[in-house]
């Protein structure tokens, strides 16, 4: 292109995928919203136990807010409210925080509470269980935490199923974390019941409709691009999974980025496609700043790729309702 004599460079061509459903799901929405609300309630500080989604921007605004951050209950103080994060506490958790008297709102999403509740029910019927999910996950350490210790075996991978050693091959139940690969996971199901046929549990796992869902867009999407890009945070399990859907189903460059600024120009040189996906705890103004990061370098046609809609709202506790 010419310009008053001036030769401009015209941008290289690139189609961006968008995924859709990607982003904030019902049980994050719902978790920012408690803070929010308890903030506006009781003013500042209010105390978080553990980030309350995994995402640095969305924990970074609420701490701007007044919300503080802490671990471990033992880390707030008596005369504030606290709130419990989207992944669930162990039964302990509440039982010490009403022990101390204090105020707390649990913002556990109500996906997980089933998840929960199906533990205790099959506990309350004597089965034992396993959990399909990952050690050490804050949702994984929740739920295996609403039984005794020692009553919920945890498996990871097909090799753990194996190795099990349980109380009795007829009296099992399993449960799931909510934020698994669906495929990885119906190949630990299929473990589980070649190994022990008489085991309960739910139709095909605990794993929500929002990971379900995102992980069907990143599918679509995966054979059509050079790279895929994930906006999530390296502790996100449903991110982690989304990067991982994105590698199996053709697309080797699949990343996870926190925001534009960790892109990685230089492995992308060369791309005429990428599809960008966010985790359920990403917020869209992300998306928005890495889409504007690729139309400054590149002449973007953007393409949304829609696999469903999406209509799950959860209520906030009705503590949080009655006032703001
Ligand atoms: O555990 C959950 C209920 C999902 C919460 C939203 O996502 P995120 O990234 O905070 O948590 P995961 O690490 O579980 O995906
Ligand atoms: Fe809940 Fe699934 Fe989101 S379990 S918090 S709806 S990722």
């Amino acid at each position: 292109m010419e310009i008053k004599g001036q030769t401009m460079t015209e941008l290289p061509p690139l189609t961006l995928y968008l995924a859709a459903p990607r982003g904030f799901c019902a049980g994050v929405d719902r978790a920012i919203k408690i803070v929010e609300l308890a903030l506006e309630k009781w003013g500042a500080p209010v105390y978080v136990r553990h980030e309350i989604v995994h995402n640095k921007y969305v924990v970074d605004g609420l701490r701007a807010k007044g919300a503080v951050f802490v671990e471990e209950l033992d880390d707030c103080p008596l005369d504030r409210p606290v709130i419990f994060s989207a992944h669930g506490v162990p039964k302990s958790v509440p039982a010490a925080a009403q022990a101390r008297e204090m105020l707390y709102v649990d913002a556990t999403c109500p996906l997980v509470s089933k998840v929960h509740i199906e533990a205790e029910r099959h506990h309350a019927n004597g089965l034992q269980m396993v959990m399909i999910g990952h050690e050490g996950h804050p949702e994984t350490i929740g739920t295996m935490g609403q039984l005794p210790d020692g009553e919920v075996l945890l498996v990871e991978t097909p090799e753990d199923v194996a190795k099990l050693d349980v109380r009795d091959p007829e009296k099992l139940a399993f449960i799931t974390q909510t934020t698994l690969s669906v495929d990885d996971t119906a190949g630990i199901v299929a473990a589980l019941k070649a190994r022990f046929p008489a085991i309960i549990g739910p139709h095909k796992e605990d794993i929500c409709y929002a990971t379900t869902n995102r992980q069907e867009a990143v599918k679509a999407i995966a054979p059509k691009i050079d790279a895929l890009l994930v906006i999530g945070a390296p502790n996100s399990s449903n991110s982690q999974r989304l990067v991982e859907v994105g590698r199996a189903k053709g697309c080797a460059y699949s990343q996870l980025v926190q925001r534009a600024t960790e892109i990685d120009w230089r492995a992308l040189a060369g791309i005429t496609s990428v599809g960008i996906t966010a985790g359920a705890s990403a917020p869209e103004e992300l998306v928005n700043e890495v889409i504007d990061a690729f139309r400054a370098r590149y002449a973007v046609t953007v393409e949304l790729v829609e696999t469903a809609k999406e209509r799950v709202e959860f209520k906030v506790p009705r503590v949080l309702r009655e006032t703001a």
